[in-house]
């Protein structure tokens, strides 16, 4: 059966969604108006006022708002609550530029904590479950969302952080965690140091993992599973809107149901900024509709993906999105074409490789150039030159066929390229040292 963290507010019918979106937006607005300086001379510059804002209907009046408004309001310029209200801070992880910062009340931790605890219950955790939060702890949001949220539900939870990997297994094992929550390389990891450990899923009681914070494959998920003998969820989030738990996937496991009463999406084209129906694939843009310290009113993710709002076989009727396939700055443009790491990942994974991977791209005589890196699993180990032929030339065919170009392939030693206990990286592109 399945199980509900607030069953009325998950299972509201479209109308009654609608009419909570249309009251708190109007609020929102008005918030933002009054606390919010940036924004409003942005409004202005709109001709746009609080009172111009009904309905939901209406928000493609209103300016969006991306990261470069952010890194030029850094650290206070979105604040929109008084310093002395505030709680908490966290930060991106971004490297290039200034860090985006974020502010809560301790009404925005609440719903940040029902939102996580929504999606731990979407992958079926209970009072009964032990959790352990292996996303790392401090500006990072994945730590203590996960770990909030677990506590409001009731798990018994254990705030690992990342890393140190075998005391997270012989804990696993010890404490008999039952939920794993962390990137979902980080979990590949963990599986695979299980299974240097001589551990098989037989060995640990985990149950479910609920894994996000970067791009993955279904690919991906499905050789976790089998590794770990879990069910993968993935989740979804952003600092700028809260962190983990914007979105989150349901026993379904088709789509993440976006908590709408909280966050209103739009899918809009990244080039000319124009609104897109259900359905079709564009940019991410949210705004919060209940936020006191840091809100933000159509803001762009440049998260790739498509929303549905057609039924759910687990009865939540919020608005689901897609995996989002990367950040459209994650998107790299070799020769014209437009390729995702995930791409690349799904082919990988396919022909039973592991997810340990590097893409690297660099421009050489004015063309573009793609190396893949691909790590071998040690039953693939070999020095049988004409075996080694064959895999290359199968993985070039195969990634030929999913992204149009032809790429050189390196297969490399098992455990020769670096593990990640956080959001890993999968690309260096050398056009852009
Ligand atoms: O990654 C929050 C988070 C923590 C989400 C733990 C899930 C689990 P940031 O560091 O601000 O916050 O990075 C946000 O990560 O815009 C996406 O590009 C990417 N991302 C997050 N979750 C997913 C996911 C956290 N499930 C950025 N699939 C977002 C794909 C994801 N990309």
């Amino acid at each position: 059966m399945e199980r509900y963290f607030q069953k009325e507010i998950e299972t509201a019918s479209r109308d009654e969604i609608t009419a909570m979106q249309n009251e708190k937006l109007v609020k929102q607005v008005r918030h933002v108006w009054d606390s919010v300086p940036y924004y409003r001379k942005k409004m202005e510059e709109k001709g746009v006022e609080p009172g111009d804002i009904r309905t939901i209907e209406d928000i493609g009046k209103l300016p969006m708002i991306s990261k470069a408004d952010l890194r030029e309001s850094y650290p206070y310029g979105l604040l929109g609550a008084p310093l002395r209200d505030c709680v908490r801070i966290h930060s991106t992880s971004g490297t290039t530029g200034k860090r985006v910062v974020a502010f809560y009340t301790q009404h925005d931790l609440d719903l940040w904590q029902d939102c996580v605890a929504r999606a731990i219950t979407a992958a079926g955790g209970t009072k009964d479950d032990v959790c352990q939060v292996a996303y790392g702890f401090g500006l990072f949001t994945g730590g203590l969302g996960l770990f909030d949220g677990s506590e409001k539900l009731g798990c018994l939870t254990l705030p690992m952080s990342s890393g140190n990997t075998e005391r997270q297994i012989m804990f696993m094992r010890d404490l008999k965690a039952t939920i794993l929550c962390c990137t979902p390389s980080y979990a590949a990891y963990l599986g695979e140091s299980m299974k240097e450990m001589g551990m098989g899923p037989d060995d640990i009681p985990l149950k479910a993992g609920i894994f996000g914070a970067e791009a993955w494959s279904e690919e991906m998920r499905r050789s976790i599973e089998k590794t770990m003998g879990i069910k993968a969820y993935d989740i979804y989030g952003l600092t700028e809107l809260s962190g983990p738990g914007v979105a989150y996937e349901c026993s379904a496991q088709h789509g993440m149901h976006i908590n709408e009463d909280h966050f209103l999406a739009e899918i809009i084209d990244p080039d000319t900024g124009e609104q897109k129906p259900d359905g079709e694939y564009g940019e991410l843009v949210f705004t919060s509709l209940d936020k006191e310290a840091f809100p933000l009113l159509r803001y762009r993710t440049r998260d790739i993906c498509r929303i549905t709002k057609e039924a759910c076989a687990c009865g939540r009727t919020f608005a689901r999105m897609d995996k989002p396939k990367g950040r459209s700055d994650d998107m790299l443009i070799i020769r014209g074409v437009n390729v995702f790491p995930s791409q690349i990942e799904a082919v990988l994974l396919k022909l039973g490789y592991p997810a340990n991977y590097q893409i690297i791209v660099d421009r050489v005589n004015n063309t573009d150039t793609l190396d893949v890196h691909v790590e071998m699993t040690p039953e693939m180990f070999t020095d049988d030159v004409v075996e080694i032929t064959n895999r290359k030339k199968e993985l070039v065919t195969a990634l030929k066929n999913m992204i149009g170009l032809k790429a050189v392939v390196t297969l490399v030693a098992p455990k020769s390229i670096t593990r990640s206990e956080g959001k890993a990286i999968r690309v260096i592109d050398k056009r852009k040292i």
